[in-house]
């Protein structure tokens, strides 16, 4: 058993990846809910980062920093009088990792390297975000669900890259003392979510009069969690967690790609059948599945997002409400999709 940490009451936190879609979104959850947290965002504002993320944020509450999370000197320069860093970042799209695994590599591994040996340096907290995609997949017919026992067995350039740096925070932990949590989560849905992503390519394809895309048959299953959720269970881990131990993140939201998108082309007034199947992505894991029962019992933690039929409503609203968001990134994603077949 280790160590029980006291409730942590972060005052001035880094939070890497702040101009992404998950780690904006908690950025406005601290903001909202935490006054007495201030927050400075490092993000390098990669093709995935957007500062439109992070409007109406006031300035007193929060400072942008543009930059790489593997420059060790900028790390230097920012990361003393902070109590925390949160790390968001990273290369997050399995089909870009497997039309070049490099950038992946590079910010996923070494840029988690980089922010442990600033934790290292400095003393101070580190929380870590990471995926269930770590440990690989599921078949579609077996009752269990990831635990945090699972073995790792990651299937993508991309999640191997996610599960390189999950033990990079172990050995740091355990060798050097580190005070870090760990934190893996199932997939997840919201505003603000890039493109390339399943649900909203599938959203704007409508919307822009294109047919949306299914990978293969569809049957693969995704565990959907509203991003809000995650946020409140990142919070709830890096102020109640017990340093050294990983917590699974999950809404209980089991459904296969096919019938999301039946319910995506439903609830946007088209037939259901009103999509083509695709190419299907290499390696392409069959199901992920969490059981979330160590947060919940030990830390308390709920979602509160607990119906997605009114959370995938509200996420198409918020699309057809907000073109100026993602017209610009539109074309060139599905550029990209259309060099890869899919
Ligand atoms: P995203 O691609 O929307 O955002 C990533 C952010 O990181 C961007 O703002 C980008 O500019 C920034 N970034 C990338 N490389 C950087 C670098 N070298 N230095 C500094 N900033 C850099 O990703 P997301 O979907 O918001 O995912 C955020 C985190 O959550 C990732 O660690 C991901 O693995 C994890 N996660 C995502 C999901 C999901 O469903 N999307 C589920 C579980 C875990
Ligand atoms: O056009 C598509 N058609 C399709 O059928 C796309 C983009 C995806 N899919 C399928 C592939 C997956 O089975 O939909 C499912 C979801 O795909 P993604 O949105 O690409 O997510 P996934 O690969 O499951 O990974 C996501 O969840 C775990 C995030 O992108 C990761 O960052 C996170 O770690």
């Amino acid at each position: 058993m280790s160590e029980v940490s006291e409730v942590f009451t972060p005052r001035n936190i880094i939070v890497t990846g702040g101009a992404g879609f998950i780690g904006s979104n908690f950025v406005h959850w601290v903001v909202d809910h935490h006054p007495e947290t201030h927050v400075t965002v490092l993000d390098a504002l990669t093709y995935a980062g957007n500062l439109d993320n992070l409007a109406g944020i006031p300035s007193d509450r929060m400072d942008f920093v543009k930059g790489d999370i593997c420059d060790a000197e900028l790390l230097d320069e920012i990361v003393p009088g902070h109590d925390a860093i949160v790390h968001y970042a990273a290369e997050s799209h399995n089909d870009n990792s497997i039309a070049d695994p490099e950038p992946f590599v590079r910010t996923n591994v070494v840029g988690t390297f980089r922010l442990l040996e600033a934790v290292r340096k400095y003393g101070i907290r580190y929380h870590h975000i990471s995926t269930d995609e770590v440990y690989g997949d599921l078949a579609l017919d077996d009752p269990a669900k990831f635990t945090e026992e699972t073995p790792y067995h990651p299937s993508s350039p991309y999640s191997s890259t996610k599960a390189s740096s999950d033990l990079l925070v172990r050995a740091w932990t355990r060798t050097y003392g580190l005070r870090t949590t760990i934190s893996n989560c199932s997939n997840n849905y919201g505003p603000y979510q890039h493109v390339e992503k399943f649900i909203p390519r599938q959203i704007t394809n409508i919307l822009t009069g294109v047919r949306p895309k299914l990978y293969g048959a569809g049957l693969n299953v995704r565990d959907w969690i509203h991003t809000e959720d995650h946020s409140s269970a990142v919070w709830t881990i890096l102020t109640k967690g017990r340093i050294g131990e990983t917590y699974l993140i999950g809404a209980n939201g089991e459904r296969n790609n096919i019938d999301v998108l039946r319910m995506i082309l439903r609830l946007m007034g088209q037939p259901e059948d009103a999509f083509d199947h695709v190419k299907d992505r290499p390696g392409h894991d069959r199901r992920y599945a969490i059981d979330a029962t160590k947060l919940r019992t030990e830390l308390g933690w709920e979602p509160v997002h607990t119906d997605f039929e009114s959370g995938l409503k509200a996420t198409i609203d918020w699309y057809a409400n907000n073109p100026q968001w993602w017209e610009k990134t539109k074309a060139a994603t599905e550029e990209r999709y259309k060099r890869q077949g899919q």
